[in-house]
């Protein structure tokens, strides 16, 4: 096991501090997909949006697939749906690379996987991956977290070695629940005090509680407060790096955002036991075997 160089929700007061591994693990001149322009936004503001990047044959295959998914009933018995808090409504599908052969062939899409080679400079696997699909009027919240925080607590991973893509399937649009980041966030890690109850991933996957930033320690991470918004037309994504602070508002729209997001990990980032949890989340939500996606 490695040291804990980013502890949190261990009992002793949060803070912030600087991050300690690089954003870019393979430099500037890193080959793939993304060009010197885009590897350097990425670096800078923690993510980068690409209009158009997905075809449209590839994104109907994705909605088929996940309408597919959420049919079976297998998939409510084993956890993998989750469900709105407080509600029967179908919040999110988890594992769709393994329940799905579409799935399972887009995350080794060179536009995809690709992409996650050239910022992490390794192999890559997927540590989790999900269809999130904020329906119309009734899609919730996700409140204001750094992915890296819960998956270095609960799941154990070592580094700030992973990048999560969101995969626009319908309009993005300002009014149904787009994605939010505060750009540059990343460059710093929230610690917080207090210990994380066991199990936490049965509520907080419908509702996160803790590891959930309160408005100082939020201003104190971006003092401009400036907000950034991915939106954009099915097929295009964001690809945002794991300790971005990010969010995204309820749909109370009349049109539903159903979006796919994908997390690549460098293979040699590989899990350890949680840094402050006993039990590690089961394998749907967190793959502890680094196989590589391509
Ligand atoms: O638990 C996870 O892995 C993800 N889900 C939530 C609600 N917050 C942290 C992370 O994004
Ligand atoms: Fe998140």
């Amino acid at each position: 096991m490695s040291a804990d160089r980013y502890p949190s929700r261990v009992g002793r007061e949060g803070t912030i501090v600087d991050r300690a591994d690089p954003v870019l693990w393979g430099g500037r001149d890193a080959p793939g997909p993304l060009g010197a322009d885009q590897l350097a936004a990425y670096e800078r503001d923690g993510f980068v949006v690409l209009d158009g990047w997905l075809d449209d044959d590839t994104v109907d295959e994705c909605l088929a697939a996940t309408e597919a998914a959420g049919r079976d009933p297998a998939l409510a018995a084993n956890e993998r749906l989750v469900l709105e808090p407080g509600s029967e409504v179908v919040r999110s599908l988890f594992e769709v690379h393994k329940v799905s052969a579409t799935f399972e062939r887009i995350v080794a899409d060179e536009r995809l996987a690709g992409v996650a080679r050239q910022l992490l400079d390794d192999d890559v696997y997927i540590h989790q991956s999900r269809v999130n699909l904020k329906p119309a009027v009734t899609g919730r919240s996700f409140p204001w977290h750094s992915d890296f925080e819960t998956w270095h607590v609960e799941d154990g991973m070592p580094a700030m070695r992973a990048v999560s893509v969101s995969i626009a399937l319908t309009d993005n649009t300002a009014w149904n629940g787009p994605l939010l980041m505060l750009p540059g966030s990343h460059h710093r890690y929230l610690s917080f005090a207090g210990h994380t109850p066991e199990d936490h991933y049965r509520t907080s996957l419908r509702e996160q509680e803790y590891g959930v930033p309160d408005l100082a320690a939020l201003q104190a991470l971006q003092p401009s407060g400036e907000v950034a918004m991915f939106t954009g037309a099915p097929g295009s994504v964001a690809f945002f790096e794991c300790n971005l602070m990010h969010g995204s508002p309820d749909n109370i729209s009349l049109h539903g955002r159903c979006n796919a997001f994908l997390v690549y990990n460098a293979c040699s980032n590989r899990l350890d036991p949680p840094f402050g949890t006993e039990a590690p989340r089961p394998a749907h939500v967190a793959e502890r075997e680094p196989v590589p996606a391509i």
